[in-house]
């Protein structure tokens, strides 16, 4: 679409308005209201109705240590509770909660007494090891029945986990354990993805051997691949050695709502990644209350998100919201073009798949598949079955969202944009699907009682029509509480002094709509780049750029990119001569190995360029939005006059090799 088009408006579709749970702008602006006249009193009001207390709370909101805020902090429950023997209680023990379906397409399904059955087991066998209330698991699995049952039975006797991404590398688990200070790892010989098995226990072992694990009592092995895996002796044993002889049934221990229950490692603006902390009451209610809101999620049906378990979507969209609100949802072990392009059309067509969640990256590459391959295009595939569509993780461009809506939804379905982060713990931004007309490319209007704004520099709220810097006025439910071992982090990165520690700060930048009030995301605003829709920051992929033996300098950036939405782009500078031709590409090659090594897979840049020196202004500071110009293949029309040799900048224009 083009910019001078007039903007497309889809009103939501009058059929699925009607039986919307929440059902009409009228409805919205009511909540909206309610939130504004009486803050406490609307989420109090939410939290009794929709999360099932062991100890009902008095106390709602505690501002005393603010920005370290609490939420129903004298009341008690259990999230694993909560999320199975609720549903049991109400009569869906039988119900399908899980149909898992794996990446050679073999298909399980767990009911929620299977699933109480599986999570009590484990749970006692932590317990019999001696995890206890407040200890650290991480979690370090593919995606699995297993993976949301480790996560249930951590919940389940209150220890708080901290899944690892299968994709992260040895040193990125390792520094992760050791952060956390983690007593039991829980990970699986191997990991199947797009018919091949790949290591996972291998990359564990090498973490554990760093050092700096020390606090690693057991490690716990589930046999997905069958590949032989060497087990230490004493510390190590297998998932079913391990539940081995366990009782069906687990007595939930019963936490305090701000009892953490995970903690999850993002990257920000600087190397180290930041261990978010999470709550167990305000967080599930989050959790519960977008998925029956944004979602509109009812008895009959079948939800999909694709996301890893290793990322926050995985968390509050697979393991937690679905289950809370006893549905039924799909768990995906492989990748969207194994074995075609055509994966997810035909798993939404066999499992008649109603509420499909994805990200825009997954699109862009099903568009291109689909447009070379008609068998693999979603009109190939029976997706009646679909009634809403979702997108989350970075801005989904109007093209993308198009195609979505016309090939995937039938022209039928409402799409919610998403805006969300880890630390906002679910929905924060977004349309919902019976009450909000949809603009291609933007995630509308805040979530009822999420208190949104766009200011400038100095913290004044704008007028819509102007852009600047996205803000949250008031503490909500589900917001991070802490940075694990790093409150001081925590406050300057989310309440900075600058906000006098007032505000939110999301770290992306927005617009609003003049008439709408409609958001628009338009980036991240710190150094913190977003590939496929991971978070990655420059500074943790320049650290590991440096650590090569021939790395003098490097600096990182993004650019756009048609499919990933954003590509690493790294200018390095080496500490012997500035390579060209053959010998340019050999070290490319190795210091993307490198990265990958050191990081994992995504953070490898797709671009190198290598220069005598980089751009730096008389202070010595890198000119980072000169090597944005030059990573987007711009002409430099930034003032380079304090620049001490202007040579860099043509060594720098392109790729070597
Ligand atoms: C859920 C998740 C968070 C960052 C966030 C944004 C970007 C996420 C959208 C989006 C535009 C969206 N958590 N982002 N959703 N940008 N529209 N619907 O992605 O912590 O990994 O990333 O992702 O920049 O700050 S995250």
């Amino acid at each position: 679409m083009s910019e001078s088009q007039s903007v497309q408006v889809f009103p939501p579709p009058a059929d699925f308005a009607a039986q919307a749970t929440i059902s009409g702008m009228d409805a919205y602006r009511a909540l909206c209201a309610e939130a504004e006249q009486d803050y406490e009193g609307y989420w109090a009001r939410l939290a009794r109705e929709h999360v099932t207390w062991k100890q009902p709370f008095t106390q709602t909101l505690d501002e005393s240590n603010a920005p370290f805020f609490k939420w129903f902090a004298d009341g008690k429950l259990n999230v694993s509770h909560n999320c199975i023997d609720r549903n049991i209680e109400a009569g869906l023990g039988d119900k399908t909660a899980i149909i898992f379906e794996a990446d050679g397409g073999e298909v399980t399904h767990v009911s929620y007494k299977e699933l109480l059955v599986r999570v009590s087991r484990f749970a006692n066998a932590l317990k019999a090891q001696g995890v206890k209330k407040g200890d650290r698991v991480v979690i370090y699995l593919p995606m699995s029945i297993e993976g949301i049952v480790a996560m249930q039975a951590c919940a389940r006797i209150g220890a708080t986990h901290s899944v690892v991404f299968g994709g992260f590398s040895a040193q990125s688990l390792r520094d992760r354990i050791n952060d956390a200070g983690a007593v039991l790892l829980i990970t699986s010989d191997g990991q199947c993805r797009g018919g091949k098995a790949l290591p996972l226990k291998p990359i564990a072992d090498e973490a554990l051997a760093m050092g700096g694990c020390e606090s690693i009592k057991k490690v716990v092995v589930w046999q997905r691949t069958g590949a032989a895996c060497a087990m230490t002796e004493g510390r190590d044993i297998f998932w079913q050695d391990f539940v081995a002889g366990q009782a069906d049934y687990c007595e939930p221990e019963w936490v305090e709502a701000e009892h953490p229950l995970f903690l999850l490692y993002t990257s920000g603006s600087t190397g180290k990644p930041k261990g978010v902390q999470h709550s167990s009451g305000g967080y599930l209610l989050h959790a519960i209350l977008t998925m029956k809101w944004t979602f509109d999620l009812k008895a009959n049906d079948v939800f999909w998100c694709t996301a890893d378990i290793g990322w926050v979507t995985g968390h509050t969209y697979i393991t937690y919201g679905p289950l809370a609100c006893g549905g039924t949802e799909i768990v995906f072990e492989g990748v969207p073009t194994y074995p075609d392009a055509g994966r997810f059309w035909k798993m939404i067509q066999d499992h008649k798949v109603s509420i499909f969640y994805t990200a825009p990256t997954a699109i862009r590459s099903l568009i291109k598949a689909a447009d070379t391959n008609a068998a693999v295009h979603p009109k190939s595939f029976d997706l009646s079955s679909l009634r809403l569509l979702g997108s989350v993780g970075e801005p989904i461009n109007p093209a993308a969202w198009s195609w979505y809506h016309d090939n995937v939804g039938g022209g039928r379905c409402p799409i919610v944009d998403t805006f969300w982060q880890t630390e906002t713990g679910g929905h924060m931004i977004t349309p919902l699907p019976g009450v909000t007309p949809l603009v291609p490319g933007s995630c509308t209007l805040p979530f009822p009682g999420i208190q949104a704004a766009i200011v400038d520099e100095t913290g004044t709220e704008l007028d819509w029509g102007k852009g600047g810097i996205l803000v949250v006025k008031r503490p909500w439910p589900s917001m991070i509480r802490t940075i694990w071992n790093d409150p001081d982090r925590f406050q300057t990165s989310y309440y900075p002094a600058d906000f006098n520690g007032k505000l939110y700060l999301a770290g992306d930048g927005a617009t609003r709509d003049a008439e709408t009030g409609y958001f628009t995301i338009t980036g991240r605003i710190d150094d913190v780049l977003n590939v496929s829709g991971h978070r990655m920051g420059t500074m943790e992929i320049e650290s590991a750029l440096v650590s090569h033996p021939l790395v003098a300098e490097a600096a990182v950036v993004g650019r756009p990119d048609d499919l990933t939405g954003e590509a690493i782009c790294a200018f390095v500078v080496l500490k012997g001569e500035r390579p060209e031709g053959d010998a340019a590409k050999k070290v490319i090659k190795e210091l993307q190995d490198h990265v990958g090594k050191l990081i994992g897979p995504i953070a490898k840049p797709k671009d190198i360029r290598f220069g005598e020196n980089l751009p730096k202004t008389r202070s010595g500071k890198i000119m980072r939005r000169l090597l944005r110009s030059l990573a987007k293949g711009e002409e430099v029309t930034q003032d380079t006059s304090t620049l001490e040799n202007p040579a860099i900048l043509a060594q720098l224009s392109h790729t070597a090799g």
